[in-house]
């Protein structure tokens, strides 16, 4: 359907990894712990928009949404297998909810969504920089 490697370079192979891991953050996989924390911490922080050190629903699902758009190299509003690059068929699966080999905006969101709800551990509604921290972990250690 389209060429497989868009004009806008590689993405790396983590690119699947990170638009579903439960929080903007979860680039803990390539580096060490510290670092991974740092960055995760930038990303908590420009998922933040209003900056009130909580992630709220809103938030969330738009970080979610511009994961998704910058992933979505062709606009069609689904990820196929070569917009996503090297990836883990174990993180794909569970998203494609319709078992398709594609992943439509509906299915991503739904899964991001649910991702939140689980890492929400206090159930406010909003994730602490620690709720996030915690199910990256708990995500990373998933997937060993
Ligand atoms: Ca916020
Ligand atoms: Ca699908
Ligand atoms: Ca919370």
């Amino acid at each position: 359907m389209t060429p497989r490697a868009g004009a806008g370079g590689a993405l790396p192979a983590m690119a699947l990894a990170l638009l579903l891991a439960t929080g903007p953050a979860a680039l803990a996989q390539q580096s060490g712990l510290s670092s991974a924390l740092q960055r995760e911490r930038l990303a908590f922080e420009i998922a933040d928009t209003d900056g009130d050190l909580l992630i709220s629903r809103g938030e969330f699902a738009r970080d979610a949404a511009a994961g998704f758009s910058s992933l979505d190299t062709d606009g069609s509003l689904t990820l196929t297998p070569a917009e996503l690059g090297e990836h883990d068929p174990a993180l794909f699966g569970p998203v494609d909810g319709d078992g398709n080999g594609e992943l439509t905006f509906n299915e991503v969101m739904t899964y991001k969504m649910q991702a939140f709800e689980a890492a929400d551990t206090d159930g406010d509604g909003q994730l602490s920089f620690d709720e996030m921290v915690g199910a990256a972990e708990d995500q990373l250690g998933a997937a060993q």
